[in-house]
């Protein structure tokens, strides 16, 4: 009977058909209902079901399903359900595994979780699915940095660099180097040298995920896939033979940086000569290269010189002891991370980076340069004894009288015998020196005849130069620039010395310690900054006229112009008069404090973090606060927009202070969101400071920001196709940029591009044309711009100033666009979010 049984089984077939599309249909609707109950929870477990059951769906509540997904993952955020959120978006990337939306929100979420690079990964994703997605692009442009950084572009456009380690790799393949292996091979440069050089066997290994990635790109495009085996690994974790077949006889790499050992050059190596090279050469032994290992580079020298450079001092001190009317209490004592990591437990990076020949301001040696020491990386003993010995003392004989500011370090990488390079200051070099910035030390003058003193030591992975000092000419010393431990006698002597300089810095042995970034640093030494804010607020909460017994009310119930009101829980000690300010600025400010010197005011600070919260504390009652005039807040509450609101009150501000610009030079993410928020809670007459910003910029022809931006074709790279893939991870926006010395010729005048109104939203359109004028000839390749802060008509800050704490951005084009005195130019600019973007039209 099959034709009774093939029906039996397309009923059976029919009636599961039928059941399934009830469910789903029943799944449907209770999705929605749940969705009308905003119960996002059960909604998404709902519609998880319908879009499994039923995937011909898929398309139809795609955007139902990303409003629920969106939703629910807010809710599990805010219960700090992190891996509930995380399989929620595995679970929907699953569905919908080309959803950029998806993608870039996932992202989001990543990157405010603090996974900076998980974060690029997804926006990168989401990019690649549409390029189109504005949303992503800037998420992406933002975190490129994080996933491949500038320093890239720089090194492989920098051609003599890599024809030095084409030189060398190509000298010990000759020389019978035939395996070879690249330890941090980024894009696989050395390792397509190598295997040009006619290397047999070459292995590549990576850490980075993205580079990995790149680096089979590049090696693919330049059809070497099969010649070259590359590991996602980090070298200290390749075993012999389960990634590499046996031990090589090269070892190329440049995992080096400012400070030459802080990637791990000196644990990479000690592990490669234990595991994966062949024996060292033996001693005037004449043995073929391809019996024995060796490394290139083949060793480096390191130096450094004591300088004088306002530009370090005022990222890394404090320098004033009033600011804006409040006095910086010996109680309080500054430093910047770099002292910090010296007595911390956790490792954090000794040292800065700067390229001196760029520093704004500049720097004047106050020593000659001086070895610090030199090691053979063909060497294990040696190798090991730096990553072991003891810090070593060092004196440096002062040149030139100055303010002892910094030691600042480079190296000499000798590749081989024939071939090297240097980070020197002084050279052409592309490269950045590691600077140690002097801190804590009472009195920072240094004469002709004194003598720098500090402490030498490689730990941690780091090259660490600690306690620098100055020693005065009447100590009677030998003076001479010693890089080994100096003698018992002299060794003596300067701990001494050493001992009584770090208790005269510690007699106030009771300040409180406050670690401040170097950009927090400067913004406290930005005297024009709080002058101005000073003044600005000074005409908000000291009206000329002031008729403080009789406040006139609006139709709201909240008093006209800025008479101060009464305030229904006025603490003992603090005037029932008092308004209320409150800033919002990121990181440190201690501008509640200026606001509180002013009158009656109760200042809330949004400083989240402890140490610097005690430090406000300290200012404030040095400065005769009671101690209710500065609250802090933002440490009870997470949802910005809940911050802005003042808890227990239906009084509104007077003044809100909101961090419009980033020292980075870019406007602050989300900084018009939070000005809509502050303008619903402001009193009527109340200001948000600033009320408006200008952008302006210029055009500029700029070689330097055209090679730290994007690989200029295969010429730098010996012929090598790196360029296209590299690029991708350009960004349009280059930032920290210091534009009093960014090598550039100006083609325009500045122009005024763009008003961002903080107060009057109305004021804003999201494009704008402008007509510039060209006043050179030449190739327009970039757009720096910065702004004028206007905190009212009167009061305004330029953030390209000399002595602003800001640094600036710039636009680079992607194509150079020749132009010719006299043109007439329109550049379109837009602003999307807090994002500016231009392009120039003829
Ligand atoms: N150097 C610039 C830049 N890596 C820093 O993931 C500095 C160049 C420079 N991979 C002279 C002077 C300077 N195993 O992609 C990176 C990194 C990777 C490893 C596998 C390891 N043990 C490591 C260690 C690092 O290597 C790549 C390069 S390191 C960063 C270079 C003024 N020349």
């Amino acid at each position: 009977m099959p034709n009774s049984n093939a029906k039996l089984h397309s009923n059976h077939r029919g009636g599961r058909e039928a059941s399934r599309r009830e469910l789903v249909s029943r799944s449907l609707q209770s999705a929605e209902h749940c969705l009308e109950n905003q119960d996002f929870g059960t909604a998404y477990a709902h519609y998880l079901l319908v879009l499994n059951l039923a995937p011909e769906l898929k398309t139809t509540v795609k955007e139902t399903f990303q409003f629920t997904l969106f939703k629910w993952a807010e809710e599990l955020d805010s219960l700090a359900r992190i891996q509930d959120l995380f399989n929620c978006y595995e679970q929907a990337l699953e569905l919908y595994p080309n959803d950029e939306v998806i993608c870039n929100s996932m992202g989001e979420h990543l990157f405010r979780m603090g996974f900076r690079d998980e974060a690029a990964g997804y926006f990168h994703r989401a990019v690649k699915l549409n390029p189109a997605f504005a949303d992503a692009r800037e998420n992406f442009h933002r975190v490129a940095n994080w996933l491949v950084e500038r320093w890239h572009f720089t090194m492989l456009n920098d051609g003599r660099r890599n024809r030095a380690y084409r030189g060398a790799i190509e000298r010990a393949v000759r020389a019978g180097s035939a395996t070879v292996l690249d330890i941090g091979t980024g894009t696989g440069i050395l390792s397509m040298f190598a295997k040009k050089a006619g290397a047999s066997s070459v292995y590549a290994c990576e850490l980075s995920k993205t580079m990995y990635e790149l680096a089979r790109d590049v090696v693919a495009a330049n059809n070497m896939e099969r010649e070259i085996k590359l590991l996602h690994l980090k070298s200290l974790d390749i075993e012999i033979p389960k990634h590499i077949p046996e031990r090589v006889s090269l070892v190329v790499t440049e995992t080096v940086d400012a400070g030459l050992f802080g990637e791990g050059i000196v644990e990479s190596l000690i592990h490669a000569w234990e595991h994966l090279l062949l024996q060292p050469k033996p001693k005037n032994q004449d043995i073929s290269a391809g019996h024995y290992g060796r490394v290139i580079p083949a060793s480096a020298t390191v130096f450094g010189m004591a300088v004088e450079c306002t530009e370090i001092r005022r990222h890394h001190r404090v320098g004033v002891q009033e600011v804006a009317g409040v006095s910086l209490s010996d109680s309080v004592r500054f430093f910047s991370p770099t002292h910090a990591a010296a007595g911390s437990e956790e490792t954090l990076e000794p040292y800065t980076t700067e390229r001196l020949s760029r520093v704004p301001g500049g720097y004047r040696a106050l020593t000659q340069p001086c070895q610090l020491m030199t090691v053979d990386f063909n060497d294990l003993q040696d190798l090991k004894s730096l990553a072991t010995r003891k810090p070593w003392k060092l004196s440096l004989p002062v040149t030139e009288g100055g303010t002892l500011d910094a030691v600042v370090v480079w190296f000499v990488l000798q590749l081989d015998d024939e071939h090297s390079l240097s980070t020197s200051p002084s050279e052409e070099t592309c490269w950045e020196q590691a600077v140690y910035p002097v801190q804590g030390l009472p009195d920072y003058s240094v004469k002709t005849g004194d003598t720098v003193v500090m402490e030498v030591c490689c730990q941690d992975c780091y090259l660490k130069i600690q306690k620098i000092s100055s020693l005065p000419s009447e100590c009677g010393m030998d003076f001479s620039a010693r890089d080994e431990t100096p003698g018992l006698g002299n060794e003596a002597e300067l701990c001494h010395a050493l001992a009584g300089l770090q208790t005269s810095s510690r007699q106030d042995g009771r300040a409180a310690v406050c670690v401040l970034e170097p950009t927090e640093m400067a913004l406290l030494n930005d005297t024009a900054y709080h002058e101005c804010f000073r003044a600005a607020m000074a005409k908000v909460l000291l009206p000329p006229n002031p008729s403080r017994d009789s406040p006139s009310m609006d139709i709201d119930g909240h008093s006209s112009g800025m008479n101060p009101q009464e305030h229904p829980e006025s603490s003992p000690g603090v005037e029932t008069e008092a308004l209320y300010v409150l800033d919002v600025s990121e990181g440190f400010s201690i501008l509640p404090i200026v606001a509180g010197k002013l009158g009656p005011v109760r200042a809330y600070s949004s400083v989240e973090k402890e140490q610097q919260q005690a430090a406000l504390h300290v200012i404030a009652e040095a400065n005769h606060f009671p101690k209710e005039t500065l609250e802090f807040w933002l440490s009870h509450l997470e949802e910005e927009s809940v911050v802005l609101q003042r808890p227990k009150s239906d009084k509104l501000w007077s003044i809100i202070i909101l961090d419009v610009i980033e020292t980075s030079g870019l406007i602050q993410q989300e900084v018009m969101e939070k000005a809509a928020i502050s303008r619903c809670l402001l009193h009527s007459g109340g200001k948000i400071f600033p009320q408006y910003v200008l952008v302006y910029g210029m055009l500029v022809e700029s070689e330097s920001l055209l090679l730290e931006s994007a690989v200029q074709g295969t010429e730098p790279t010996l012929g090598l196709s790196i360029a296209p893939f590299i690029n991708q991870f350009k960004v349009p926006v280059r930032v920290y940029l210091d534009l009093s010395t960014l090598p550039c010729v100006p083609l325009s005048e500045p122009a005024e591009l763009l008003r961002l109104d903080l107060m009057n939203p109305l004021l804003n359109s999201p494009s704008r044309e402008v007509k510039i004028q060209i006043c050179k000839t030449g190739r327009v390749t970039a757009i720096p711009f910065w702004y004028h802060i206007h905190l009212d008509e009167e009061h305004s800050l330029d953030t390209s100033a000399e002595s602003s704490h800001w640094k600036q951005a710039a636009v680079v084009l992607d194509e150079p666009l020749p132009v010719q005195a006299g043109d007439e130019l329109v550049l379109h600019v837009q602003h999307h979010k807090s994002n500016i973007s231009f392009t120039v039209k003829r």
